[in-house]
């Protein structure tokens, strides 16, 4: 028996063609037909506007590529100023809601332009120009995406810290990236409390001694403590600056100028500063942004990520506001006053397109699709996926309950590095596959290679690389061009190295499998642990699941499943085999866990990615790495707990 029947068994056969609403869509039969260079050509040409045209699509030296050289652009001016120019300056940017009840705030293009250039010659004042570089450490309020466009305004490179994360994180990237300003907040809202920021900001700035200004913006009354000579308050710096955009132009950058560092975690402890530049990156989100979301001018869109993760950064700043969309930003949490918090926002506001996580979505399922029901969704046309593979059942229970079993479900695969949605079904195109994430987009050439790089047959798993360039990839890591060989480019010379394993079907779609330390090895077949989580969460009692493997002397490694039930229930003897006889049931014998720790929350990062490697450590008794990174770091001593009594 090998991969042939896992597959077999595990194959999924629910099929949604394209609906008769999407027959206008932006992107319909024969969009992937186009030569792909003319596309990009036209793209660059009328999706955004340049101060100076570029003279030449791309140059690709292998592992560097440039695209829409010769070009000068602003991203602040695409994103803003254009729009104003054009006559949509009353046209509402962003609806921002805040966490507390009734606080928020609607901001057209209009205002938008006045508070960026009235940040824009704030920072001015504090001495930031063309290449200074600003660390941005934030919650979700509206001077965020500000602060953002104002730095891009002037030429002057971001880099956007989670608000979630620690002093040592923070310090690291301030001084990696040797930024000389930082802007941060008071507190932000978490559920109820302020949660202060700025007392973070300062322990950071003690160890990142190069930071000579700090802008705190006031969110909260809570005490602030403030250092003379380095620290000031936003409303006061800014209080008599000027917010004419004709006195503060948008500085012409070469397409090729950085736009934004984002760091990201690696395999090493160090964080990597992922590169990305002005033209290319701009071009490729907005682009993709129009397509895959089907963009229309009455578009009411909102992506509920962090605009501190890339997809905040791509799908909530960058493409949403260059292509002069209406979007929602939203500074709580979904629970907050109650677990019907997104849906009273998507009624209020009437989201045509909602943009999440997978692990947001199983959150939902664990509560029930009652908090959905007590509101109007009907609004809702278009619904999307990203972050990890999504299991089928959460795709169907997004569709039924939050897209009234009508909206496509759009699940887009990137990362990071790639700056733009990959590979993603397009909702007037595609044939939908619960837990597929369609096909490349125009461009993108990826491959499934085996362990020699050589192309493995359709339906077999494998790595996944990518061939050519596209506009929005990574340019390196900032500072350190040997990691970026060794990481991306050294295991199959030539391509990419992705990091994520795959495989294609018949039809010529992909099927995410994981990172690829995420494949397990049992007997000698190769089990991805998102099959096994498939099969589990396709259990009704069970909420989530996350599968790592040990070394076992019999089977090379055995499996481990850690499992919250729905209600946060804890787990029988009985339903220890129940579930362990599903997985046989679902994909075969050998993929049966060989223990099942029964725990109310998975270790997750703030994004919300499962940390598998934590995991991995408690199931191989070996000490814990970082955890730095955890949303609540009490949940692993929990789950070692009860992995004890469960081995
Ligand atoms: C955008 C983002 C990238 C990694 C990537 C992969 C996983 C993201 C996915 C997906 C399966 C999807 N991933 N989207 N896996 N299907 N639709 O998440 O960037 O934080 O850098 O993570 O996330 O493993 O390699 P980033």
């Amino acid at each position: 028996m090998g991969d042939r029947n896992i597959d077999a068994l595990l194959s999924e056969q629910r099929r949604y063609p394209p609906p008769p609403e999407f027959a206008d869509a932006n992107a319909g039969p024969g969009f992937y037909e186009q030569d792909p260079d003319a596309f990009w050509e036209r793209e660059g040409r009328e999706r955004v506007d340049w101060f100076t045209p570029f003279s030449t699509l791309r140059e690709w030296t292998p592992p560097y590529a440039k695209w829409y050289l010769g070009g000068k652009l602003n991203a602040c001016y695409n994103c803003v100023d254009r729009h104003v120019e054009a006559g949509a300056g009353d046209k509402v940017a962003f609806h921002w809601e805040g966490e507390p009840v009734g606080d928020r705030l609607a901001v057209t293009y209009a205002d938008l332009q006045r508070r960026v250039v009235r940040f824009a010659n704030t920072l001015k004042k504090i001495g930031v120009g063309r290449g200074t570089n600003v660390a941005i450490y934030l919650g979700m309020v509206p001077d965020l995406p500000v602060a953002m466009l104002a730095c891009a305004r002037l030429g002057a490179p971001h880099t956007v810290v989670f608000g979630g994360f620690s002093a040592d994180s923070l310090a690291s990237r301030i001084n990696d990236m040797g930024c000389q300003v930082l802007i941060t907040q008071d507190a932000s809202w978490r559920r109820g409390r302020p949660l202060p920021l700025k007392p973070v900001a300062d322990e950071a700035m003690t160890n990142a001694p190069g930071v000579r200004r700090c802008l705190v913006v006031r969110r909260t009354e809570v005490d602030t403590p403030m250092t003379a000579g380095r620290d000031l308050w936003y409303h006061e710096a800014s209080a008599h600056v000027d917010d004419d955009a004709a006195n503060c132009p948008c500085e012409p950058m070469d397409a090729e100028d950085p736009l934004f560092l984002m760091y990201t975690s690696g395999t090493t402890a160090k964080p990597k500063g992922i590169v990305h530049t002005t033209g290319g990156y701009l071009v490729g989100v907005a682009t993709t942004h129009h397509y895959v979301f089907d963009i229309k001018q009455s578009t009411v869109y909102w992506c509920a990520a962090d605009i501190g993760w890339i997809t905040g950064h791509s799908y909530i700043v960058y493409g949403p506001l260059c292509n002069g969309v209406t979007s929602v930003l939203y500074e709580g949490t979904p629970d907050f006053p109650d677990k019907d918090r997104w849906w009273d926002i998507v009624e209020r506001y009437g989201v045509t397109v909602l943009y999440t996580a997978p692990t947001a979505i199983r959150t939902h399922m664990k509560w029930g699709p009652e908090f959905a029901r007590r509101h109007d969704l009907s609004s809702i046309r278009l619904l999307g996926s990203v972050g990890e593979p999504i299991n089928p059942e959460a795709w169907v229970w997004y569709r039924t309950h939050i897209g009234g079993g009508r909206a496509p479900v759009v699940d887009t695969w990137w990362q990071t590095e790639t700056g733009m949605i990959l590979i993603s079904p397009l909702p007037g195109v595609s044939t939908l596959k619960p837990g597929s994430a369609g096909r490349p987009f125009i461009g993108v050439t990826p491959s499934v290679v085996d362990d020699h790089g050589y192309p493995v047959t359709p339906g077999e798993g494998g790595f996944l690389v990518l061939r050519e360039p596209w506009p929005a990839m990574l340019r390196g890591i900032h500072g350190d061009p040997s990691r970026y060989l060794a990481t991306y480019w050294s295991r199959f010379p030539g391509d990419y190295l992705v990091g994520d394993g795959a495989r294609v079907d018949d039809d010529g779609d992909y099927w995410l499998l994981g990172r690829i330390d995420d494949v397990m090895n049992v007997s000698g077949h190769r089990i991805s642990t998102v099959e096994v989580e498939s099969a589990l969460v396709d259990d009704p009692t069970v909420a989530e699941a996350a599968v790592c493997a040990r070394p076992d002397e019999l089977t090379g490694q055995a499996i481990v499943a850690y499992v919250t039930l729905k209600g946060g229930r804890d787990g029988s003897r009985q339903a220890v085999a129940t579930l362990r006889q599903h997985v046989a049931e679902k994909i075969g014998r050998l993929a049966m866990p060989a223990n099942i720790v029964f725990t109310p929350e998975l270790p997750k990062t703030r994004s919300g990615k499962i940390m598998r490697r934590l995991l991995r450590d408690i199931a191989e008794e070996g000490t814990l790495g970082d955890t730095t990174t955890l949303a609540d770091p009490s949940v692993v001593e929990e789950i070692r707990t009860r992995a004890a009594a469960a081995a």
